[in-house]
C-alpha cells in the first residue's frame, strides 16, 4: 500500500456532540447527527467524524446487568432502522462518515465499535476498541463508574487502514488515542489520516487529578501522534453534561506538523472543518519520520515482548 498520496486535498469535518442524556431516544440523537452531516456537506466536507458511542449516553458510567446494557444501549445490526436516516443523508449528500457505537454480534460478543462509511453509504471498515480503560467491578464509593472492561470485550481485529474514497484512513476509539502503539501500527500500514471518537469524563475516579489535565493530555497525545507518524488526526468528542456528568470537548483536527488547525470552542453540537492538504504528511514521512530509512526495530523488541514494565536489560557498559 506504500503508493504515494493519490488525492491532494480533502474536505474533512469533525462533528462534536453535546450531551446525550438517558432520556434521549436514538431517533432524536440521529436527527442531530443528520443535521451536522448536512452542515458538514454544505461546507464541502467529503468525510465527517462523529464521536465514540454516538447513539447513546456514555452508559459505562452506570452499574447495570449486561442484559440491561445490551437491551438499552447496544446495536444488534448496523445499519438498522434507527440509524438508516444517517446513511440515507450520507448517500444523498455524497459524504462519508465515521461513527462510534456499541456492537453486539449475532453470537453475543460485545464491542465498543466504530465504522467507516464511504460516500455511497457503504460500510467499508469496522474497528473494535483495543484499549479498554476503567474497571469491571462496582466501585460503590466512586461518583460514577467507568465499566468499559465490564460491558465490552477487547477488540479482536487489531488496527486497520482502509482506502476511503482515495484516502488511506485508519481509525481508533478514545483511550486508544493515548497509546503510541495505536498510531504506529496504522502508520506502518501507510495511513495518511487517523479518525477517532471519544467520550472523556472530566473527573478522574482513580486519583485526584487537576481537571485541566484532561484537556492537556488530550491535546498532547493527538498532536504528538500526528507529528510522530506524519499523519492527519481528527478527533470528535461527545461532551458537556450528560445527566450531570461532565465530559471534555476540544474536538479537533491536527496536521502532520502537530499543529491544531481546527478546534471546537463549545460543548454542544458543533461542526468544525478543514480542507486538509494530504501532501503535508509526505514531507514528514519521507524525511524526519522515514520509517524505512530510520527505524531500528531490532532495538524495539521489548515493546512487543513485554506487557508490563520489567527488569532493566543488562546491556553492560561499552568499554
Ligand atoms: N475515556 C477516557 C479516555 O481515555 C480515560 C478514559 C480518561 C482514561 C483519561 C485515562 C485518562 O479518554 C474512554 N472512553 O476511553
Amino acid at each position: 500500500m506504500g503508493t504515494v498520496v493519490s488525492k491532494k486535498k480533502m474536505g474533512l469535518a469533525v462533528a462534536q456532540m453535546g450531551a446525550v442524556n438517558l432520556a434521549d431516544s436514538r431517533a432524536v440523537v440521529v436527527a442531530r447527527l443528520v443535521e451536522m452531516l448536512k452542515e458538514a456537506a454544505s461546507r464541502q466536507a467529503e468525510l465527517v467524524v462523529f464521536p465514540e458511542l454516538a447513539l447513546t449516553t456514555f452508559f459505562p458510567r452506570y452499574w447495570m446487568s449486561e442484559e440491561e446494557a445490551i437491551e438499552r444501549f447496544f446495536e444488534k445490526t448496523m445499519p438498522n432502522k434507527d440509524v438508516e436516516p444517517l446513511f440515507e443523508a450520507a448517500r444523498k449528500h455524497q459524504i462519508g462518515f465515521y461513527l462510534g457505537y456499541a456492537e453486539i454480534t449475532e453470537d453475543g460478543r460485545r464491542f465498543n465499535t466504530s465504522i467507516l462509511v464511504n460516500k455511497s453509504g457503504k460500510i467499508i471498515g469496522k474497528y473494535r476498541k483495543v484499549h479498554l480503560p476503567g474497571h469491571s467491578d462496582h466501585k460503590i464509593e466512586a461518583p460514577f463508574q467507568h465499566l468499559e472492561k465490564k460491558y465490552f470485550e477487547v477488540g479482536d481485529q487489531g488496527f486497520g487502514v482502509w482506502d476511503l474514497d482515495g484516502v488511506r484512513t485508519g481509525m481508533c476509539l478514545c483511550n486508544d488515542r493515548r497509546w503510541p502503539e495505536t498510531y504506529r501500527v496504522m502508520s506502518l500500514q501507510s495511513a495518511e489520516l487517523v479518525v477517532l471518537g471519544y467520550n472523556t469524563p472530566s473527573e478522574n475516579i482513580h486519583w485526584n487529578e487537576p481537571v485541566h489535565l484532561r484537556t492537556t493530555t488530550h491535546e498532547i497525545v493527538l498532536q504528538a501522534s500526528a507529528y510522530q507518524n506524519g499523519i492527519w488526526v481528527a478527533a470528535a468528542g461527545k461532551c458537556g453534561y450528560e445527566d450531570g456528568y461532565h465530559m471534555i470537548g476540544s474536538s479537533m483536527i491536527v496536521a502532520p506538523s502537530g499543529e491544531i488547525v481546527a478546534r471546537a470552542t463549545g460543548e454542544d453540537d458543533e461542526v468544525i472543518f478543514t480542507n486538509i492538504d494530504l501532501t503535508l504528511g509526505q514531507g514528514f514521512r519521507e524525511h524526519v519520520f522515514n520509517f524505512e530509512k530510520h527505524r531500528r526495530p531490532e532495538h524495539y523488541k521489548l515493546i512487543v515482548e513485554r506487557k508490563g514494565a520489567g527488569e532493566p536489560l543488562d546491556i553492560g557498559v561499552n568499554d
